[in-house]
């Protein structure tokens, strides 16, 4: 999975990607786009690693870009910007970054700090990228129509749907509003446009507003997932061992880690879920879609298991942690044979059996 952290000068984005992945901060002012390997923190694998004693733990993984700060401030920081933008059209989740801490040594962006600002001037500049996109594409479809290729009947319905989606965009609708059928959403599926994106907004805040509540209500609808993340504070926790860190954070009131919210966060905007697979001394956790169905579940394992499935084992991590075992859970009778069309649940743990 791949998503991108946005925001404008100095928001932290890089501050919070080294939190999370423990890379090294890039250099202020960098102007490339940096990549890091985030992995998915389960607190599930605990008590997995006491009753399996597995060999090898994996991990889910986010593949995160961190952008240089967008300045739409003068010409030359706007050009930049839309270069940027137009290397991120391929992730599949945006992470809006806005500043709401106060650092005497760090001038905010438009010389206030204003998460609510920052907000919505990010949302217009990826509407207006947006825009800018949908008129290229408009102007050459207008051009395209008029000749008899064997595309000419997509080519005018993909034209209708594009100036539907210039509409949308002139009155500040983000396209994923304008969107109504499977279909539309296929005619536009390689332009990448940023404003049909799932985002997550999270708000790096002080170390004094750790608890501070941020209502964006007019900016983004309620199942946009907001987070709150202390960067600087993160960033220092992120160097301690385990147990300094737990004292610390327990000091401070914190109760989840900023991995544990940024990939809740992520998972809950793209509606994934995850399964587990204990496996020859193997703990993974794999990240699926929600609703997706055992034999396709199966499939991101490995194509062999979706080809020759047989039947899905499974028990949930809940009632193996109420059981204590996987002894008691069978003596229970509480694993299910499941099959191909079973709804795969969060924390299912899986055993596939298979022929092929
Ligand atoms: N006090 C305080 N300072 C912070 C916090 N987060 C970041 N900073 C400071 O703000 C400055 C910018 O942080 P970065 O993480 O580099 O921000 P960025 O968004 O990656 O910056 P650009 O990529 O240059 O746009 C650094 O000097 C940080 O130390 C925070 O939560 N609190
Ligand atoms: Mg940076």
């Amino acid at each position: 999975m791949k998503v991108a952290l946005v925001g404008l000068l100095q928001s932290g984005k890089s501050t919070i990607l080294a939190s999370l992945s423990g890379k090294a901060i890039p250099a202020i002012g960098s102007t490339s786009i940096e990549e890091a390997i985030v992995p998915v923190p389960d607190e599930r694998f605990d008590l997995l690693t006491e009753l399996y004693e597995p060999k090898k733990i994996t991990h889910a993984t986010i593949d995160c870009l961190d952008l240089p700060g967008f300045n739409f401030t003068d010409e030359h920081g706007r050009a930049a910007a839309r270069r940027l933008i137009s290397q991120i059209r391929t992730v599949e989740l945006l992470v809006l970054v806005v500043r709401a801490f106060e650092n005497p040594s760090v001038p905010p962006y438009r010389n206030t700090v204003d998460p609510a600002r920052d907000l919505a001037e990010l949302q217009t500049e990826l509407l207006l990228a947006d825009l800018e996109l949908v008129t290229t594409r408009i102007t050459n479809l207008e051009k395209q129509i008029h000749k008899p290729t064997k595309t000419q009947a997509r080519d005018k319905a993909e034209l209708d749907l594009q100036k539907k989606l210039a509409e949308s965009l002139e009155s500040e609708r983000p396209i994923s509003s304008a969107i109504e059928t499977d279909d539309e959403r296929e005619m536009i599926k390689s332009l990448g446009f940023l404003t049909l994106k799932p985002f997550v907004v999270a708000v790096n805040v002080g170390e004094d507003q750790l608890s501070r509540k941020f209502d964006f209500t007019k900016r983004v609808v309620d199942s946009v997932p907001v987070i709150t993340i202390c960067a600087k504070l993160e960033h220092e926790l992120s160097q301690l061992d385990v147990k300094s860190r737990t004292e610390f954070m327990a000091d401070l009131g914190i109760t989840e880690s900023a991995a544990g919210k940024f990939v809740k966060g992520c998972y809950s905007a793209l509606g994934l879920i995850s399964f587990l697979t204990v496996a020859s001394s193997e703990l993974h956790a794999w990240p699926v879609q929600e609703g997706t169905a055992a034999v396709d579940a199966a499939g991101k394992i490995h194509t062999d298991l979706k080809r020759g499935f047989i039947r899905a084992e499974t028990f949930s991590y809940d009632e193996l942690r109420e059981h204590g075992s996987e002894k008691a859970l069978k003596a229970a009778g509480k694993i299910r044979l499941e099959g191909k069309e079973y709804v795969v649940q969060d924390g299912d743990i899986i055993n596939f059996r298979f022929n092929v």
